[in-house]
């Protein structure tokens, strides 16, 4: 086997950003707070966006591109104080914080350094509806070949609407593994407030190494399927009892929960993100009301709200008026709810701590929690408390409904396995779906789970969930448009809001539920949806959507991405690759 020299072929004479900027301030008092926007490219009258007050249609032309150079190697890190093997981003995990104002290019080019074992890799935008871009979605085995050790990959993505999300690794479970960070694309606001707090990671937090996790979670022995998760952090920060370590793995007690500082008066604004692989998460603070302004990528009316709930994926955006005393300081927490089947957590319950404008930075706030619901559901919060702030009726007339049954089942030799239509999936390393479709072979590998919707305008698919367990779905290029969703059968009518119904990229699919969501297929491409618990999409809970064939196969798609291919090819002839999962 002919190992390959990963530091000769990264070429490191040119790299630019990787010494110096591994110093990872998120959740700290020292953390930047965000701007408006960034004003190294103000128009004539002051905005990058110009005159627009409304993130409605297109984005503006700002003629700028940000660049960012990421790479992804193997390190130790203890956030939680339990020293443990991690995939890191420029030395860091979370990763840097991309961002950009609303119209700006992104371009990001991630260097593979992630060896012994080596693993390839590949980065997603999540919530990106990459119009024009497919091939930049991140996702190995549909828009690109994964990214092989030892060589680069550049991504250019626009930002095409304002917002609060995240980047992630989509191969194999690799973003629990530390391969994540926030994204934030400025923008007009449709609420005011003072100051932008930034990203606020809420998620669970494993102390085993993601393979390892994965590796039982599709393997064969039953009393090994279910994976507890060992704490839960905000901005990956929280204190762990180092007393329940065993195995003499190094731990330090009290490692530091993440801090906020309040200005008495002044609004906030908190972007809330839930990274978290397996888990769903109550956010709320003690003695304070939130405001929630916005789900996953949509404004929508401001609700007030003692907790608001975040789904894997989720994101929500808040408004908190700091109304506490000038020496007072709060819990903030991130709670997750410990019951079958929403979560399974050894340590369920987030903290970190918001200092008012003359508290000590060791302040110890008083226990004050806001009671948390009790829903086995594991639902989002209602949907008639998520309204759109800018209206798009449905379209009561799709081109064509699909019908998909998600069943957990255990196959002949043993394994646990997801079947979507009796189908788990199984991703191609070597064969990316979108360059096949771009070649005009339309002919899929059963596995791919490729569900053509030909040149339909309308598409609507009901989800059957025939499981326990919840599934917050993920649907790639495009907002869902949450036409129905409950327990059991849908009965083919009964639609929610059709004025303005909801729209986002998560939604929760729950126990043996239906969930009915439609798009306006005007986005061609191959589009991943799935669900987002890492360890279910690693058992096969995934389908691709094929939209607009004739639009794909005149695609120009970059010869970078043929390029990648080439590499991983390479790589692949002297390597055999350990696809311990569905691989996505
Ligand atoms: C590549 O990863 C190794 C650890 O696996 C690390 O020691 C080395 O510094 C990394 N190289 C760069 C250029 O970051
Ligand atoms: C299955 O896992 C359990 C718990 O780790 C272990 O005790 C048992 O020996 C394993 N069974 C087999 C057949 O490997
Ligand atoms: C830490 O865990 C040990 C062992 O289970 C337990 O005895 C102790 O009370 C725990 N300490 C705290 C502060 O929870
Ligand atoms: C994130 O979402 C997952 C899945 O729905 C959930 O189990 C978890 O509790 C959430 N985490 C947080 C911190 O909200
Ligand atoms: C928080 O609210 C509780 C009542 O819900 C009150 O007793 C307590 O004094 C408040 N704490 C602060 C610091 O305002
Ligand atoms: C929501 O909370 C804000 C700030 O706490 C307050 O100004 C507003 O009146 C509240 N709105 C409603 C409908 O209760
Ligand atoms: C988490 O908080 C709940 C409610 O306060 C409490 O019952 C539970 O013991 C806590 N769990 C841990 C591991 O501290
Ligand atoms: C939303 O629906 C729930 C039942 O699903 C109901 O209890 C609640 O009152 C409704 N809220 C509003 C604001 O309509
Ligand atoms: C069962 O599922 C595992 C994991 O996906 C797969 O490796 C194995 O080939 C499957 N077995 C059969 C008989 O299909
Ligand atoms: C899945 O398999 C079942 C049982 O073999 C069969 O009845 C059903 O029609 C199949 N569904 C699809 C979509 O192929
Ligand atoms: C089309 O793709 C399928 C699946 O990868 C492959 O089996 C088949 O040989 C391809 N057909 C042609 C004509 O290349
Ligand atoms: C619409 O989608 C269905 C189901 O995938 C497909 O059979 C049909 O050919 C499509 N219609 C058009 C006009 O492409
Ligand atoms: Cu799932």
């Amino acid at each position: 086997m002919v190992k390959v020299n990963v530091i000769s072929l990264l070429g490191l004479g040119s790299l630019r950003c990787v010494a110096g900027s591994a110093i990872n301030t998120l959740g700290m008092l020292e953390a930047p707070t965000l701007p408006k926007f960034l004003t190294n490219n103000p128009l004539p009258d002051g905005k990058p966006w110009g005159k627009l007050t409304s993130p409605v249609g297109s984005a503006p032309t700002t003629g700028v591109t940000r660049r960012y150079d990421f790479m992804f190697s193997r390190g130790v890190s203890s956030p939680d104080g339990f020293q443990k093997d991690s995939l890191l981003i420029n030395g860091q995990s979370p990763g840097p914080l991309i961002h950009a104002n609303w119209g700006d290019w992104i371009e990001i080019t991630v260097h593979n350094n992630i060896t012994n074992p080596d693993e390839g890799t590949a980065l997603h935008w999540h919530g990106f509806l990459q119009h024009n871009t497919p091939w930049s979605d991140g996702v190995p085995s549909v828009s690109q070949c994964p990214i092989a050790p030892g060589s680069s990959y550049t991504y250019r993505i626009r930002a095409e609407r304002p917002g609060t999300t995240w980047y992630h690794a989509h191969y194999s479970a690799q973003y629990a593994g530390g391969l994540y960070g926030p994204l934030v694309v400025y923008g007009p606001s449709h609420v005011d407030y003072d100051v932008d707090l930034g990203p606020i990671f809420v998620s669970d937090y494993f102390h085993r190494e993601y393979f390892h996790i994965v590796a039982d979670v599709v393997g064969t022995n039953a009393t090994r399927w279910g994976q507890p998760s060992d704490n839960t952090m905000i901005n990956a920060r929280a204190n762990f009892n180092c007393s329940l370590v065993t195995d003499g793995t190094p731990c330090h007690n009290n490692a530091g929960l993440s801090k906020f500082r309040f200005r008495k008066g002044k609004t906030y604004r908190l972007r809330l993100i839930n990274s978290s692989a397996g888990g769903l998460v109550y956010f709320s603070i003690d003695n304070h009301t939130l405001q929630v302004v916005s789900a996953d990528f949509v404004p929508i009316k401001p609700y007030n709200a003692t907790y608001v709930t975040l789904n894997i994926g989720n994101r929500a955006d808040v408004l908190v008026t700091a109304a506490g005393d000038k020496d007072a300081a709060f819990y903030m927490r991130a709670t997750q709810p410990n019951y079958f089947p929403c979560a399974r957590a050894n340590q369920p319950n987030g903290t970190a701590i918001i200092l008012y404008d003359s508290a000590a930075e060791n302040s110890i706030p008083a226990e004050n929690p806001h009671p948390i619901p009790v829903d086995t559901t594991c639902s989002n919060d209602p949907l008639n408390l998520t309204i759109p702030y800018y209206p798009e009726p449905l379209n009561r007339q799709p081109s064509v409904t699909r019908q998909i049954v998600a069943t957990l089942l255990v196959n002949a030799t043993g394994n646990q396995v997801y079947e979507m239509d009796n189908s788990s999936f199984h991703a191609n390393y070597n064969n990316p779906l979108l360059p096949q479709a771009n070649r005009g072979n339309l002919t899929f590998e059963r596995q791919s789970n490729v569900y053509n919707f030909g040149s339909n305008q309308t598409v609507r698919i009901v989800f059957y969930n025939n499981n326990q367990a919840p599934h917050p779905m993920h649907l790639h290029g495009y907002d869902m448009t949450i036409v129905s969703l409950g327990p059991g059968q849908w009965d083919g009518t009964t639609v929610f809001r059709p004025d303005n119904p909801m729209r986002r990229d998560v939604q929760m699919l729950s126990p043996f539920s239906h969930l009915v969501v439609q798009f306006e297929a005007n986005n061609p491409g191959v589009w991943a949806f799935h669900c987002h618990i890492a360890w279910h999409l690693s058992m096969g809970f995934y389908i691709n959507v094929l939209v607009r064939p004739d639009e794909v196969r005149r695609m120009q798609i970059p010869s970078a991405t043929k390029r990648g291919c080439d590499a991983w090819s390479k790589y692949t002839k002297d390597h055999t690759v350990q696809q311990i999962d569905d691989g996505a």
